[in-house]
């Protein structure tokens, strides 16, 4: 079927902070992506009591928006569209009238839980019935090589929660799913997402996992109300090597460490919980392997050398750089020019962006970009390192340019890579 313009966002815009000068508003993705992924959003403002709507961007990246120079005490209403690379969808349900005065922050999230751990450990068995039967199926969360996610809330508790869809082609996929599910029991820990419960009804199969609602990582930092600076990398990095620890206390290596990977609990929260755990092994000496995402490769990945615990250190590195400067330190103009990049362990921080960069941030990054695996930080090395383990003061804002530059051009590749996909489908159908 070909692509169209996607359906509005499920539900009307919510506001979630307001000051005086500035109404920040947050609201949720689309049911429907018409076959191509959103890569955007535009949101429309308009007085309250007046029927004229102005466009306040056409190019917004994630699902929230900071409105500045409102006036004091005025009300507005606000409504969103989706855009993918076929269309912009209709305009989603208008907001409620939100007045421009100083009030606290509200969380808009339908589910409060301040605890991070999600649920009390869980013996998994799979189901054979419909997953309908006990879950009530919503929106669209993300789709991947992986399959789909949707929201989903269980019926008996209404607990908020996410099915990832896998469609079984043939016998080896259903083997990969049985891997991802033993790996995902072994990782009961609040920084790694949960598995609840599991579905498996012939070609199908369903992962029912913890819901979180605040989106990739990359996308919260680069948000307009979001304000980037060393001390939030270091809050980020240092959950990161919390989960990585835990996992490799497990015996088990990621292998595809990415931004894409790291998901915030919430919208306006700096916790995340690391996700995809479908390449990850269990360590064994003399394993090697050969998948991930080149850009993030560690150089034994590159030489089809063994593994150790290290190999995700160097990702989580990759991810720190990228962070700090919005640069990815490897990438070239292909990918054979970047494997190369990384096999040289061809980086530096010469671009003066890296002025700004402290100098045990620059240290922590160079114990993790290192072509010697043995050298390399572990992740309970990492949490010692000065840079996480002293907390730091105040810190000055750093500029976000061209991280989101790296973002939108993500984001795009993505949408253009599913549109190839879905082209040679339809070539082969
Ligand atoms: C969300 C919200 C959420 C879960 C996900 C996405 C899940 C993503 C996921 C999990 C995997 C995987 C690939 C993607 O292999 O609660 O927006 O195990």
């Amino acid at each position: 079927m070909p692509a169209e313009p996607p359906e509005p966002p499920a539900d009307k815009p919510l506001a979630t902070k307001t000051t005086k000068d500035c109404i920040s508003i947050v609201w949720p993705g689309t049911t429907y992506d018409g076959g191509a992924p959103v890569i955007g959003y535009k949101v429309e403002m308009c007085e309250d009591g007046q029927n004229k709507w102005t466009i306040l961007s056409k190019d917004v990246f994630s699902t929230g928006f900071a409105v500045k120079n409102v006036k004091e005490g005025k009300k507005y209403k606000f409504r969103v569209s989706c855009i993918n690379t076929k269309g912009t969808s209709k305009p989603s349900k208008v907001s409620d009238a939100i007045a421009a005065v100083e009030a606290a922050g509200d969380e808009v999230d339908e589910e409060d839980e301040p605890d991070e751990k999600a649920f009390e450990p869980r013996k998994i068995a799979a189901k054979k019935g419909n997953i309908k039967e006990e879950y009530d199926i919503r929106e669209e969360l993300g789709k991947g090589k992986f399959g789909t996610v949707n929201k989903c809330v269980e019926k008996k508790t209404k607990k908020m929660l996410a099915a990832k869809f896998i469609k079984i082609e043939k016998e080896a996929d259903r083997k990969e799913v049985d891997h991802e599910v033993r790996i995902m029991q072994l990782l009961q820990h609040p920084k790694l997402l949960q598995l609840y419960d599991l579905y498996s009804a012939g070609k199908n199969m369903c992962l029912v996992l913890e819901y979180v609602s605040g989106g990739e990582l990359f996308d919260r930092v680069i948000s307009d109300e979001f304000e980037l600076t060393e001390k939030e990398v270091t809050f980020f990095m240092r959950q990161i090597c919390e989960g990585v620890k835990f996992m490799h206390t497990q015996k088990v290596l990621h292998l595809d460490m990415k931004p894409e990977n790291i998901l915030c609990i919430r919208k306006n929260s700096n916790k995340i919980k690391i996700i995809d755990f479908g390449l990850a092994q269990i360590y064994k000496p003399g394993l090697s392997v050969s998948c991930g995402t080149p850009e993030f490769y560690a150089p034994e990945i590159v030489t089809y050398d063994p593994v150790a615990y290290t190999t995700d250190m160097w990702s989580v590195g990759v991810i720190c750089y990228i962070l700090l400067s919005g640069f990815s330190p490897f990438v070239g103009d292909d990918e054979g020019e970047t494997l190369s990049n990384i096999q040289e362990g061809e980086w530096d921080f010469d671009d003066e962006c890296f002025d700004e960069i402290s100098d045990p941030a620059k240290d922590f990054i160079e114990n993790l970009l290192t072509l010697e695996q043995d050298e390399r930080l572990e992740a309970s090395e990492a949490l010692e390192h000065d840079w996480l383990k002293k907390e730091m003061k105040s810190a000055k804002a750093l500029s976000k340019g061209r991280l989101k530059k790296y973002v939108i051009k993500k984001r795009w590749l993505k949408a253009f890579n599913a549109v190839r996909a879905m082209i040679r489908v339809k070539c082969v159908i």
